[in-house]
């Protein structure tokens, strides 16, 4: 089968790659990236020379269709995803999540292939932290941020052309994931390199919003359990029942990385801040059996942990960069 990843250089898309190659040999993968601040392609480096790498941008429709039309499955992962980014500019997100999905679909649908969409747990907005409900493939949409928006914006697209095309297509929307190769902008690596540079974690607010980490070796799992036993025209949610709150995440990766339990500071809120997202992802379970490997965060956080550690030059080059950007944010 010729598969064609879209945002391939990304956190989650790197390692859906790397996981691909590791577990389904015969795939034959090409990635589409734009290679955007956000994408590295030393996250590729252990299969260079394994897949083909095309540097584009998913909005430019006759590369898009060019691709598409010489693949069998488009999973496509390339978005624009950090939420402080979006409240500083809408733009980019509007034209990669967005419209980049629209020309991908159309793509799709003229040639006659499938597509697996990849989306986020935000776009059912948040829950109460008391509430003992949990998203299910049926919560409406309800988007509090312009990235979870444009994402909500392009699963509605997806679900649009499966009703009115009839193009073979399967949505997944699943919760925060953790793990190596993820940038310094998001929580938990910019904290873990933070450590290392002998810097406290930043904790927006007080620290009570809930997250439902799951590694994300588990989601890719997920996403290749959808493509082979998933029903087209079908939503999953995907979750390991991970709900921890930021102060929770913050104690642990002191603990693990031998520094006092106060040692952290608080820094601004983000404007509009989501207060919880919980996963049900039964559905997901029952239809194709998969169950995630990492049920112990500690040991997931561990491993991200010395990765980092291991790995200081895939990091070193965006860490001064990022931390100028939320500088000026405040945060
Ligand atoms: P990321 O920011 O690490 O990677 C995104 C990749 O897409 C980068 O390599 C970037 O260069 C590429 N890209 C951006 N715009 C592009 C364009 N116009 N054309 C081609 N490539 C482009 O993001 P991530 O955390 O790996 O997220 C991947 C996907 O998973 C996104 O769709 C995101 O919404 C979704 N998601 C993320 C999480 C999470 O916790 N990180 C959770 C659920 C869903
Ligand atoms: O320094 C920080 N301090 C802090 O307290 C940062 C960067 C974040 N936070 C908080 C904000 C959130 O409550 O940690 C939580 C996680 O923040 P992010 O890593 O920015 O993730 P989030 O906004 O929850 O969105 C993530 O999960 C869903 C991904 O970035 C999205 O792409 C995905 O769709």
């Amino acid at each position: 089968m010729k598969v064609l990843v879209t945002g391939g250089a990304g956190f989650i898309g790197a390692n859906f790659v790397l996981r691909v190659r590791e577990t389904r040999p015969d795939w034959e993968v090409t990635v589409l990236d734009a290679l955007t601040y956000a994408g590295n392609r030393a996250s590729l480096a252990p299969v260079e020379g394994q897949i083909e790498f095309v540097e584009g941008s998913i909005a430019d429709a006759d590369l898009v269709e060019r691709l598409v039309a010489a693949t069998d499955l488009v999973v496509h992962f390339a978005a624009e995803s950090h939420n402080d980014n979006s409240l500083d500019n809408p733009w980019p997100f509007m034209e990669s999540n967005i419209i980049g999905t629209y020309r991908l679909l159309e793509a799709v649908r003229k040639h006659g292939k499938r597509i697996h969409h990849i989306s986020t747990d935000e776009v059912y907005g948040d829950l109460e932290l008391d509430d003992p409900a949990r998203f299910t493939e049926s919560t409406p949409l309800n988007p509090s941020s312009p990235y979870s928006a444009s994402k909500g914006a392009a699963d509605l697209l997806v679900r649009a052309w499966i009703r009115s095309f009839r193009i073979q297509a399967t949505l997944s929307n699943c919760s925060n994931n953790y793990g190596p190769r993820q940038h310094v902008e998001k929580f938990i690596p910019r904290q873990i390199t933070g450590i290392l540079d002998g810097v406290r974690p930043k904790l927006y607010g007080a620290g009570a919003n809930v997250r439902d980490w799951i590694h994300v070796d588990d989601h890719n799992d997920a996403v290749i359990a959808i493509i082979e036993r998933g029903r087209l025209g079908e939503t999953y949610l995907i979750g390991a029942d991970g709900e921890r709150n930021n102060r929770e995440i913050i104690a642990l990766l002191l603990e693990l990385m031998g520094k006092p339990a106060d040692w952290f500071e608080h820094v601004n809120d983000r404007p509009g801040h989501d207060l919880r997202y919980a996963i049900d992802s039964s559905k997901l379970r029952a239809e194709t059996g998969w169950a995630p490997r990492y049920q112990d965060i500690r040991a997931g956080l561990r491993q991200t942990i010395d990765w980092y550690a291991a790995n200081e030059a895939w990091w070193r080059t965006t860490k001064a960069a990022t931390e100028q950007v939320y500088a000026r944010l405040g945060r």
